[in-house]
């Protein structure tokens, strides 16, 4: 359970953060268990992966990129511990192997959007978002981003150091300064941490802030998410869950308990709806959000059919 607990744990703690990150994380803990299982017996085996999976999946509740990920690796096929262990590896390499080209993917397809003297806003730290911003810059382009802090965690803070590195010159600003500089943005890019089957997003709270000050001043808005995070299990009505973290991320335990009448909350999510975003990027194409169910039927099809659809 080793690599299991601590990767658990490292989710949990957000050392490990971001929808694909977290989603890489857990399919390569969950090929570190499988090889270090010591049982013959297949039932021992499937159990012990099964409590595996739980472990993780319990870690974080939003980014549907955790489940899709246990699933995907956990769909081993196999009559023998052998043979199941050989499926789990191979599964969570393919995944982990998909997921960087997807990022790459999504990065070169983004990018076309981008143009020549673009100034662009981003929130929080997505790597898919990096990726278009990165390329259409390797490519030339002469851009510049704004990038918001993301407060109670400054997620944005890994994102100014990341642009740094790339060389793309960059301004940090606090997150309710967005549609004060809105008005010199020509694009906004943001990660996602699911995509429901009406095409609407779930990623860092403010940014649905962001979507509305974007529409408000005719910007568009750029989703990069890998198809696997588009979330199956809203076809069935199912919400996505939006966690809410501790309150001691915002305020100090001490000052919070000296104020008796206040109360602190965290969401680290919000909802943006379809209609405020212009187009998601993924690594199979840019779509519309409206397209959100075709990517769901046709590149998570696997996981509609164990839900019994
Ligand atoms: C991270 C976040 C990111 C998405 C996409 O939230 O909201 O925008 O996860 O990131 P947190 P990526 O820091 O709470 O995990 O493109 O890297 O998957």
């Amino acid at each position: 359970m080793q690599s299991i607990s601590t990767t658990a744990k490292k989710i949990r703690t957000m050392e490990i953060r971001g929808a694909g990150a977290i989603a890489r994380a857990a399919a390569s803990a969950l090929k570190e268990h499988a090889l270090s299982l010591k049982t013959n017996s297949l039932s021992d085996f499937n159990r012990e992966m099964e409590k595996a999976a739980q472990i993780l999946l319990k870690t974080r509740p939003t980014a549907v990129s955790l489940p899709n990920a246990v699933r995907f690796v956990m769909r081993c096929h196999g009559d023998t511990v052998e043979e199941v262990r050989a499926s789990i590896v191979s599964s969570a390499d393919e995944f982990v192997k998909r997921s960087e080209k997807a990022v790459e993917q999504i990065g070169k397809i983004g990018a076309k959007r981008v143009r020549d003297g673009d100034i662009i806003m981003t929130h929080c730290n997505s790597t898919a978002a990096i990726s278009i911003m990165a390329t259409a810059f390797k490519q030339g382009k002469n851009i510049r981003v704004i990038a918001t802090e993301s407060r109670p965690m400054m997620q944005g803070h890994i994102t100014i150091q990341q642009l740094n590195d790339a060389g793309i010159p960059t301004t940090l600003i606090v997150d309710s300064a967005m549609r004060y500089h809105m008005q010199d943005v020509d694009l906004a890019i943001v990660g996602a941490d699911a995509i429901g089957v009406n095409g609407c997003l779930v990623n860092k709270i403010g940014t649905s802030q962001l979507a509305l000050a974007a529409h408000e001043a005719r910007v568009n808005l750029l989703v990069a998410a890998e198809t696997f995070k588009f979330s199956p299990r809203t076809i069935f009505g199912e919400l996505i869950e939006i966690e809410e973290r501790s309150p001691d991320e915002v305020l100090d335990t001490k000052t919070r308990k000296s104020l008796k009448n206040v109360v602190v909350r965290n969401p680290a999510f919000d909802v943006t709806p379809p209609e405020y975003i212009d187009l998601i990027c993924t690594e199979v194409g840019a779509i519309p959000p409206e397209m959100a169910y075709t990517i769901i039927r046709d590149y998570l099809g696997w996981e509609l059919e164990e839900l019994g659809v």
